[in-house]
Parts: structure tokens; C-alpha cells; sequence
């Protein structure tokens, strides 16, 4: 009689490239034997880790620069080694990085830069009437507008909005400027101009696999797999298949791993 697979619970934070991640270590552990139950539909940052902590998910995939000042309230930039330190007491560590950043920028449209010759987050302060529209997230993050605001000394009030339809919104000119992932699909494809963070306000944001060590060596080597496998292109690319070669999540995870060599 064949021994039951270990079952591994996979999370998922709500954006497209948080499925596309989730979905690539789902498929990886079930190539390599385990059963997975997938739990996608948690939400943000909070809800993601909250799960992860109280063991109700065992994987996600998050960023550095979101665990040191979201998760861990650390106010800097703390490496993946000061991270493993810090997150050791709550039985939780991280794998090493996937090979790219995907930090907080501001954007509007290339056309509307020009206009206003505005190329970096300090020309903003002199540009009180343009309509910014942020997701809820970053509203509420302490590497988020707040602090942001008070860096650059910007004098624009902000309305809140979900991320996906951020996009629309800026091409349609309902808002002027939005805060983009710098791996979305979305910027290359609508023109947009990535105001530069000159003053350096945000941290790194390296994609990697959150997760509890106690599910053992064997699925720890499988999610280490993934270390340096994916650069920022091709992350870009990724989210850019679902969104305009309406690839599923599940297709574009599958066609990763294949290319990877790390199914047949
Ligand atoms: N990010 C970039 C953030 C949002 C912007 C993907 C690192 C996060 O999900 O924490």
C-alpha cells in the first residue's frame, strides 16, 4: 500500500502575480509528490501572514521589503538573513530570493510626464491638482503613502482603489497618477512613465517563499528550487500573459516549469 502524500496547504495574496507565484509552487510540490490544497482567496498582506502564522496555510510567496515594514514593523530594510533571525520564534522562515525585486513606484501616462516634464517623486510637489488614486494597501502601509507624502513633502490628497482596475482609470484620465508593482504587465503595455524614488523611500521588495520549516526537509528543498529562476522580465512577462494572452494563472504557471525543466 503507497504511503499517503503529506499534504501542503498553498496561500495566494490577492494580485495577479501573487497567483502566478502561488500556482508555480503548488504545481512544483505536486510534480514532486505532495498533495496540495490550494486556499487562494485570503486577501492582502495581513490576512496571508495571520494564515501562515496560526498554520492554516503552510507556503506563500511575499517580498522582503513587505515582511520588514508591514509584517515585522521593522521601519528599514532588513536583509533575508535578519529576516530568518526575526521570524524564527513564530516557527516561520523564508527561502532565498526568486531573482527580482517587485518594489512600490508612483506612474502616470508617458504623455502626461512630458506635458508636466515630471520624471521623478520630488517634481510632484510642485503639481498640488493632480488626482491620485492608490490602492487600499499601500493607503495603509508604513512604506506606503503616509510616510511617502511626508519624504517628498507632497501636497496631493489620495483616494483609495482596488489595484486591477488602477490602470483603466489612469488611461481613461479619472486619476492622473497610481501606484504601480514594477512587474506588472500593465506598464509597458499602456505607456507609463515610472517617476524615478529619488530620495530612495522604498525598500527592496525580492520575491521569495514564505513559509513553515516544520513541513519538513523534503518540501524545503522543493521550494528552494526556485531560487534565482525567475528574473524581473520574465516575472514581467508572466504577469503580462495573463493579462493580454488570457492565459490562466494555472497555464502560465505550468509553461514556467516546463521551460525551467522542472516538470516534463
Ligand atoms: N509588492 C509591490 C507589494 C505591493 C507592491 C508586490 C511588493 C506587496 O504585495 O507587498
Amino acid at each position: 500500500v503507497a504511503a499517503t502524500a503529506q499534504k501542503i496547504t498553498v496561500g495566494a495574496k490577492h494580485f495577479n502575480e501573487g497567483y502566478i507565484l502561488s500556482e508555480i509552487i503548488a504545481q512544483l510540490l505536486e510534480e514532486n509528490d505532495f498533495t496540495v490544497d490550494r486556499k487562494y482567496n485570503l486577501g492582502g498582506t495581513m490576512v496571508c501572514f495571520k494564515a501562515l502564522k496560526q498554520g492554516e496555510i503552510d507556503v506563500y510567496p511575499e517580498y522582503t521589503g513587505t515582511i520588514s515594514f508591514e509584517i515585522l514593523s521593522s521601519g528599514k530594510n532588513l536583509s533575508v538573513e535578519e529576516i530568518r533571525t526575526q521570524l524564527q520564534d513564530m516557527g516561520l522562515t523564508v527561502a532565498p530570493p526568486y531573482g527580482f525585486n517587485n518594489t512600490y513606484a508612483l506612474v502616470m501616462t508617458e504623455a502626461l510626464s512630458k506635458e508636466k516634464n515630471i520624471h521623478n517623486l520630488s517634481d510632484l510637489a510642485q503639481h498640488a491638482n493632480l488626482t491620485i488614486g492608490l490602492s487600499y494597501e499601500f493607503l495603509k502601509r508604513q512604506d506606503g503613502w503616509d510616510n511617502l507624502s511626508k519624504a517628498y513633502a507632497l501636497p496631493q490628497t489620495a483616494v483609495g482603489l482596488e489595484h486591477g482596475l488602477a490602470y483603466s482609470a489612469l488611461t481613461e484620465n479619472k486619476i492622473q497618477i497610481t501606484d504601480a508593482y514594477s512587474t506588472d504587465g500593465e506598464i509597458i503595455q499602456n505607456h507609463l512613465t515610472v517617476l524615478e524614488d529619488n530620495q530612495k523611500f522604498f525598500p527592496d521588495y525580492l520575491a521569495t517563499t514564505f513559509y513553515r520549516p516544520a513541513i519538513g526537509e523534503k518540501a524545503e528543498s522543493i521550494l528552494k528550487k526556485l531560487t534565482g529562476q525567475i528574473s524581473e522580465s520574465e516575472m514581467q512577462a508572466m504577469n503580462a500573459a495573463v493579462l493580454y494572452e488570457k492565459k490562466s494563472f494555472q497555464q502560465v504557471a505550468s509553461d514556467f516549469l516546463r521551460k525551467k525543466g522542472f516538470v516534463a
